[in-house]
């Protein structure tokens, strides 16, 4: 009996270590993945938080500060098939339109373009805050669940941080 309470709880360990080595993580309603720090100089994103609920909100940290010149994009995947992928993107302390493009996997182009009066933005050079957007799930046509991808660019340097990876979506997040 000692042995088979011993098995179970081995057996246990294992699927934990399973799941900690995965490079993301997710559960119903909310993921993160990190990114590394000092792989990008003028822009650094670290972590990406994604909560998918009444809207999905995404919260990107980064390791250097907001600036002036740098460019905010997020890729948003609703699933596989004919679920579109959506695109915006945005700068810090700059004004914000309704409009979300429904885009090719990484494209900027919009094939259509999507009005959502409450989408909200926030990039603010002059608070610690994390860069993030919040887009009601109606404005994604309510999708089961979805996955993100970020870039911060620097437009006069010309060097730019993605994350999980370049033009790579991370885990699928549930609602
Ligand atoms: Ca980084």
């Amino acid at each position: 009996m000692d042995t088979t309470r011993w098995s179970a709880r081995a057996l246990a360990a294992v699927t934990v270590g399973a799941v900690l080595a995965l490079p993301g993580t997710a559960h119903a309603g909310h993921g993160s993945f990190d990114d590394p720090v000092g792989d990008s100089t003028a822009v650094d994103i670290t972590r990406v938080r994604v909560v998918h609920a009444n809207a999905v909100k995404v919260r990107v940290r980064s390791a250097v500060p907001l600036d002036a010149g740098q460019v905010y994009s997020f890729w948003i995947d609703t699933g596989r098939g004919p679920r579109p992928t959506f695109h915006v993107s945005f700068r810090a302390n700059s004004d914000f339109g309704s409009g979300i493009a429904v885009v090719e996997s990484f494209g900027q182009r919009p094939i259509r373009t999507v009005q959502c009066p409450g989408m909200r933005a926030h990039a603010d050079m002059f608070d610690d805050q994390p860069v993030s957007v919040r887009i009601p799930r109606t404005c994604l046509g309510d999708p089961k669940r979805v996955r993100v991808a970020v870039k911060f660019e620097d437009e006069i340097t010309g060097s730019a941080d993605w994350a999980p990876e370049r033009r790579t979506f991370g885990p699928w997040v549930g609602r």
